[in-house]
C-alpha cells in the first residue's frame, strides 16, 4: 500500500469512530483527525488515538505457538495448522461433530463472523458455535425482536439524540465508554432537553444529568414498571398510539399497575418523589427516547427487563417515529453485525432463524449443501464454555478471552485446561491463548480489509493501511487453510470482497438484509444503514421503481446520501434504512407488542454472610479483557490496575482506607484490590472494572446465573462479602 492517508474505522467499541491513518516515516501508521464521519467528527478517545501502537509493538505475536512437551514454542505454519486440523478432525471421529466447539467474538469483522458460523456448519458440522456477544447485547437483542420483531441496536442516528425533549439513559456510562459520543447528549441539553442518569454509581457520565436515580443493582425491572405505573395513574398514555400500532397492553398495563411506586421504592431504593420527578421529565417534552447499556441488561431478568423499558416508551407512543424511541447501546466494535451473520448459536446470516426451515434452505442453496445436513442450534456462550471437557472436547477460538472475560472465570479457566485439544487465533497471547494446544498470530485491523456494523446499523468499511509484518496470516486465510485441510476445499475465500459478495446473498431477502451494499458504495459514502436490499433488477428499458421510504422525509437531514448512484453504474440502489418503524413494526401484523413483565430479584441476594451486592464494568482507558489496551503504555500509565471502588461508610466499617488492598469474596473465590473510596456509589454496593487478570479479577467472583430467554450472565450483580486483606 503506498497511499499515504487511508480513511478508516477504530478497532474497539461499536461507535466505529472514524479515523485517518497516515503513514509515519518509520515505516508505520499514525492516527490524524478524519472530520468527515458524522459519528464522532474527529473526536476520539484514548484508545483509538493510541490503537497502532500495538501494531508495532514487541509483544504482538509473529510465529505460530505449537505446545510441545507441556510448553508453547515458535512453530511453521504448516505444522500449526495440521496440528489443528488433526486435533479437530480426531475429536469428530471420537466423539461426534458436536464434540468440536466454536467460539468467536463481536470484535470480528462482518466477513469473519460470516466465514466463522460457515465454517462451524459446513465444514465442523457442528451446533456448537456461539460467541462473547451473548455477554454483551444479547437481553435487548431478545427483547427487540419480542417487542418490534427485529433487533438494530439504535433504529436512528445517534444524530437524532440532540433532537429528542429527554433521554433516559439506563446503566451507560457513556462518558467512559464512548467519550465522543457524549456530544451528542451535550447537544441535547444545550437544545433545552432533559438528560435522566439510572446508575447506582454517580459515574461521570450522571453527572451530566439532569436527574441521576441510584437504584440498587438488579433492579431496573421494578424502577421502569414504577414509572408506568405512574404514567398510567396521572394519565400519561398515549391511547392513539397504544390502539393504532400496538398489541397486548391490557396484560402490561395490568402487570404494571400491581408495582406500586412505595413497593418499587423499597425495592430499588429510589424515592417516590423521584419516581414521579423522572416521569414527568420524560413525558412533559413531545419526544423522548429511552437508552439501554450492560447495567439493566447484564442481568439474569435482563431480556424483561429491558421488556419494561420498551413497554414505558410504547405506552407514552415514543416509539416508531421520528425522534422517539427505545435504543440499545451496543457495545463491541462489531456488536451489531458480529450478530446477524452466522457465529451465533440460533443463527443463520442475515439475522435468519437456523430453526426457519425456509431460511435453511436460502442459507443452504448459497452454500452449495443440502439443507438437511445443516446442524440446529446449540449452546449459549456460557454453556457452551461450562460444557468444555464433558460434552466438548476440542475448541478454536477467535476473538475473545474468556479466561478474563466470562463469568465464574476460575471454572471456564479450569474447564479450558481439561479440554483435549484448544486452538487460538490472536494477535497477542492472550490469558486464554496462553493455555491453548496452538496459538495463530493474526493480522489487525489497519493491516486488512473488512466491514463492520456500528451501533446504529450502519456498515462501514475498515480499510488496509499498511502491510502485515512478516509471519501473520488474517482469520480469512486461517479458516480458508483449516477448511482444506478438514477437507473443504471451495467456500473459504481469504479475500474479504469475495467473503462480502457470499455473505450479500446469504442475507438477500432476511431481517438484516446487506444485498445492496457493495465494498464499492461503502469507500463513497460514510456507511449504509441496513436493511439495504438490492434493487430488482430492472427490466430492460424501465426506470427503477421509486426508492423504498427511508426515514428521510421527516424534515431531518438526510444521515446517509440517497443521491445519485455513482456515475457509470446504471443501476439504482437502496439508500439504506437509517430509521426504523417509522410506519410499521417488523412483527407479522406490524403492531409493537406489550409484553407483560413483573418484578424477580437478583438471582444472588446478599445474606448474611454475603451483605453487600457486587456491580461490575468498565473504565475509559482499558477495552475488555485488557489483552490488547493492557499492552499499550500511555493507556496503563491512566488505568494501572483493578479496584474496588465502596462508599465511605463501608470503608468505615472494614477499617480501610483510600489504596488500602482490600479483599472480596463470594461463593465462587476471591479477589484482591485496592479500595477506592467515594460517595459517588450506594454504600450497600461496591464495583470493581473487569480488565485484570489474576489477583484482582472482577470475574473469579461474577455470578453465571444466566437469563432464560437471552442467556445472558449476571455480570451486574452478584453477593459479595468485602474483607480488609490484612484479616488473611
Ligand atoms: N473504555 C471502554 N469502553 C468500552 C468498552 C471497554 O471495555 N472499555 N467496552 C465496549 C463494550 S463491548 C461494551 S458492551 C460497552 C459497555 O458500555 P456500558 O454499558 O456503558 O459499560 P459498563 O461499565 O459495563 O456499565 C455501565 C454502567 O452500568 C452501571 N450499572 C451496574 N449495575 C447496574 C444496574 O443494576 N442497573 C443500572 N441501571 N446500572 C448498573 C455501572 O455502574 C456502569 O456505570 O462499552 C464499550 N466501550
Ligand atoms: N464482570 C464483567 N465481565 C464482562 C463484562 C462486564 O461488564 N462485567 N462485559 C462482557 C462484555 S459486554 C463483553 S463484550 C465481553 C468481552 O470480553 P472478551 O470476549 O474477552 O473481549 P476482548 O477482551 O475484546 O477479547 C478479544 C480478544 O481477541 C483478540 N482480537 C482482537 N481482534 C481480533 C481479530 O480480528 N481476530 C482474532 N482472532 N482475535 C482478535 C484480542 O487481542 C483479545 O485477546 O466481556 C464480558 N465480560
Ligand atoms: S470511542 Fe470507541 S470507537 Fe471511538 S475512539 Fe474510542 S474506542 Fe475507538
Ligand atoms: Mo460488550
Amino acid at each position: 500500500m503506498n497511499a499515504s492517508v487511508t480513511p478508516t474505522h477504530c478497532p474497539y467499541c461499536a461507535l466505529q469512530c472514524g479515523m485517518n491513518l497516515t503513514s509515519s516515516p518509520g515505516g508505520g501508521v499514525e492516527v490524524t483527525e478524519r472530520a468527515d464521519f458524522p459519528v464522532n467528527r474527529g473526536a476520539l478517545c484514548g484508545k483509538g488515538r493510541t490503537a497502532p501502537a500495538l501494531l508495532s509493538s514487541r509483544v504482538r505475536l509473529t510465529s505460530p505457538l505449537v505446545r510441545t512437551a507441556g510448553v508453547l514454542e515458535p512453530a511453521s505454519w504448516d505444522e500449526a495448522l495440521a496440528r489443528i486440523a488433526e486435533g479437530l478432525a480426531r475429536t469428530r471421529t471420537e466423539h461426534g461433530p458436536d464434540a468440536c466447539g466454536v467460539f468467536g467474538g463481536g470484535g470480528l469483522t462482518n466477513e469473519k463472523a460470516y466465514a466463522l458460523g460457515k465454517f462451524a456448519r459446513v465444514v465442523l458440522r457442528t451446533s456448537q458455535i456461539d460467541y462473547n456477544g451473548r455477554f454483551c447485547m444479547s437481553s435487548a437483542a431478545a427483547a427487540g425482536v419480542r417487542a418490534f420483531g427485529l433487533d438494530r441496536g439504535l433504529p436512528f442516528p445517534l444524530e437524532d439524540i440532540p433532537r429528542t425533549g429527554c433521554v433516559i439513559l439506563v446503566g451507560s456510562n457513556l462518558a467512559e465508554t464512548m467519550p465522543p459520543a457524549l456530544r451528542f447528549v451535550t447537544e441535547l441539553k444545550e437544545n433545552g432537553g432533559r438528560l435522566i442518569v439510572i446508575d447506582p454509581r454517580r459515574t461521570r457520565t450522571a453527572e451530566q444529568a439532569d436527574l441521576h436515580l441510584a437504584p440498587r443493582p438488579g433492579t431496573d425491572l421494578a424502577l421502569a414498571l414504577g414509572m408506568l405505573h405512574l404514567v398510567v395513574a396521572e394519565g400519561r398514555t398515549d391511547e392513539e398510539f397504544i390502539r393504532a400500532r400496538t398489541s397486548g397492553w391490557e396484560e402490561a398495563r395490568a402487570a404494571a399497575m400491581a408495582h406500586w411506586p412505595e413497593y418499587v421504592e423499597r425495592i430499588t431504593g429510589v424515592s417516590v418523589p423521584e419516581l414521579r420527578a423522572a416521569v414527568r421529565m420524560f413525558c412533559e417534552p413531545e419526544d423522548a427516547m429511552v437508552l439501554t447499556a450492560r447495567g439493566p441488561e447484564q442481568q439474569s431478568k435482563g431480556t424483561d427487563t429491558v421488556g419494561a423499558w420498551i413497554n414505558l416508551c410504547l405506552a407514552t407512543g415514543r416509539s416508531g417515529r421520528p425522534r422517539s424511541g427505545y435504543g440499545c447501546l451496543t457495545g463491541q466494535g462489531n456488536g451489531q453485525g458480529g450478530r446477524e451473520h452466522g457465529q451465533k448459536a440460533d443463527q443463520l446470516p442475515g439475522y435468519r432463524k437456523l430453526t426457519d426451515p425456509a431460511a435453511r434452505r436460502h442459507v443452504a442453496e448459497v452454500w452449495g449443501i443440502d439443507p438437511d445436513t445443516l446442524p440446529g442450534p446449540g449452546r449459549s456462550a456460557y454453556e457452551l464454555l461450562d460444557a468444555m471437557g464433558t460434552d466438548i472436547r476440542s475448541l478454536l477460538l477467535m476473538g475473545s478471552n474468556p479466561v478474563v472475560s466470562a463469568p465464574h472465570a476460575a471454572h471456564i479457566e479450569e474447564r479450558l485446561k481439561s479440554l483435549d485439544f484448544l486452538a487460538v487465533a490472536d494477535v497477542v497471547l492472550s490469558e486464554t491463548a496462553a493455555l491453548a494446544d496452538v496459538v495463530l498470530p493474526v493480522t489487525q485491523w489497519a493491516e486488512e480489509t473488512g466491514t463492520t456494523t456500528n451501533l446504529e446499523g450502519r456498515v462501514l468499511l475498515r480499510r488496509q493501511a499498511l502491510s502485515a509484518p512478516e509471519g501473520v496470516r488474517s482469520d480469512l486465510e486461517v479458516l480458508h487453510e483449516l477448511a482444506a485441510r478438514l477437507g473443504v476445499e471451495k467456500g473459504f475465500p481469504s479475500d474479504p470482497e469475495e467473503v462480502f459478495e457470499e455473505l450479500r446473498r446469504a442475507s438477500a431477502g432476511g431481517p438484516a438484509d446487506y444485498s445492496g451494499i457493495t465494498y464499492r458504495r461503502l469507500a463513497e459514502e460514510n456507511g449504509v444503514f441496513w436493511p439495504c436490499p438490492a434493487p430488482p433488477a430492472p427490466e430492460a428499458g424501465t426506470e427503477a421503481g421509486p426508492a423504498p421510504d427511508t426515514g428521510t422525509e421527516d424534515g431531518l437531514p438526510a444521515v446517509v446520501p440517497d443521491g445519485p448512484v455513482p456515475a457509470g453504474t446504471g443501476e439504482a440502489h437502496h439508500p439504506g434504512t437509517p430509521r426504523l418503524f417509522l410506519d410499521r413494526f417488523a412483527t407479522e401484523d406490524g403492531r409493537a407488542r406489550f409484553v407483560p413483565v413483573s418484578h424477580r430479584p437478583v438471582a444472588e441476594e446478599p445474606d448474611d454472610e454475603y451483605p453487600v451486592l457486587l456491580t461490575t464494568g468498565r473504565v475509559v482507558a482499558q477495552y475488555q479483557s485488557g489483552a490488547q489496551t493492557r499492552r499499550v503504555d500511555e493507556l496503563n500509565a491512566a488505568a494501572p490496575g483493578p479496584f474496588v471502588e465502596m462508599h465511605p461508610r463501608l470503608a468505615e466499617r472494614l477499617g480501610a482506607a483510600d489504596g488500602d488492598a482490600v479483599t472480596v469474596v463470594s461463593r465462587r473465590g476471591r479477589a484482591v484490590a485496592p479500595a477506592r473510596i467515594t460517595t459517588a456509589i450506594r454504600p450497600d454496593t461496591v464495583f470493581m472494572p473487569f480488565h485484570w487478570p489474576g489477583e484482582g479479577r472482577a470475574n473469579t467472583l461474577t455470578n453465571p446465573a444466566l437469563d432464560p430467554i437471552s442467556r445472558m450472565p449476571e455480570f451486574k450483580a452478584c453477593a459479595v462479602r468485602v474483607e480488609a486483606a490484612h484479616e488473611e
